[in-house]
């Protein structure tokens, strides 16, 4: 088992590479401030776990091959990360599993991430296209050197996420969840968004090299939907 911070960190990297999921950064907690840990204790460190474009793809891929149950995704990153957590002593923690935490939060504190229109967080690199698979919480610190980004959005003039989206459902306010469902739904949108994932998310030069495989971004729509 890893001991120190450092040697903590290169055993999730090491672990977790062949399942395409990478280190997303560190969020550090004040005393008291962190959520509760199993054992009661809360954290001081959470470790965020997730996919750079589409880097989990081929391994999620393969091991579906013979996952015919629900939730296949939140079932792969599991399967991936429970071990781990239970080799370290962390807790493990779930994007999708009730009640919600917030991971966004815990992105924005690690590297300063902040959210596009889209209510995505943007990072400066992979733009839209990277999402959260898990996270571990440590009762320690763990000393990571925060990479904190600049938000592209503040630099983008012209904003064509805003422009893209059939039904209006980004604006720079909030996002219009029932247009979208709607539209999703809708003969138009089926040969559409979900053919070819948020027209939205797609207008966004940022990460244009992050894109998720087409498989990928039906497989998001349909979980959208
Ligand atoms: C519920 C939910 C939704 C709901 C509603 C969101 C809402 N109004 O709050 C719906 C179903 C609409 C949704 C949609 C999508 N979501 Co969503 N969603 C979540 C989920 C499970 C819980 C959000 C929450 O309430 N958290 C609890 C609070 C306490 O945490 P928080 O960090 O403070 O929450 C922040 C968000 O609520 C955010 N927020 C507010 N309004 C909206 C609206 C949208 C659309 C989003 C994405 C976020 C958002 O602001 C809060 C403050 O920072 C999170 C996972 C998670 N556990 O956070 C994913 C999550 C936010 N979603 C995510 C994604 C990628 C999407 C989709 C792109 C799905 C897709 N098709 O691929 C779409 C976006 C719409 C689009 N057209 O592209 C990612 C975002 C990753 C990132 N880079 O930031 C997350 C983190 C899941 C993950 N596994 O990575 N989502
Ligand atoms: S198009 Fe511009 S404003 Fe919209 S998400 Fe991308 S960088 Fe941000
Ligand atoms: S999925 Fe389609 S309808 Fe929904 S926000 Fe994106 S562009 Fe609009």
């Amino acid at each position: 088992m890893a001991s120190g911070p450092s040697a903590i960190l290169a055993e999730i990297a090491e672990a977790l590479r062949p399942c395409g999921i990478y280190l997303r950064g560190v969020a550090a907690f004040a005393p008291g401030e962190g959520p509760l840990l199993v054992g009661g204790s809360p954290a001081r460190s959470m470790v965020l776990l997730g996919n750079i474009g589409g880097s989990l793809w081929p391994a999620f891929s393969r091991w579906r091959r013979n996952y015919g149950g629900p939730d296949p995704l939140d079932t792969f990153s599991k399967e991936a990360i429970r071990p781990l957590a239970e080799r370290l002593g962390a807790t493990a923690f779930f994007p999708s599993d009730p009640p919600w935490q917030p991971f966004q939060q815990w992105a924005m504190k690690a590297d300063g991430l902040r959210p596009s229109p889209l209510g995505i967080l943007i990072h400066p690199r992979y733009g839209l296209w990277h999402g959260y698979r898990g996270a571990l919480g440590f009762p320690f610190e763990i000393g990571a050197e925060h990479e904190h980004v600049g938000h592209a959005c503040d630099a983008c003039r012209d904003k064509p996420c805003l422009a893209h989206c059939p039904v209006n459902a980004v604006t720079p306010d909030r996002f219009d969840i029932a247009a979208c469902r709607g539209y999703l739904k809708s003969e138009a949108g089926r040969a559409s968004c979900m053919v070819t994932g948020c027209a939205a998310r797609n207008a966004c030069p940022v990460g244009a090299d992050f894109r998720y495989p087409p498989e990928q971004l039906r497989f998001h729509m349909d979980a959208l939907l």
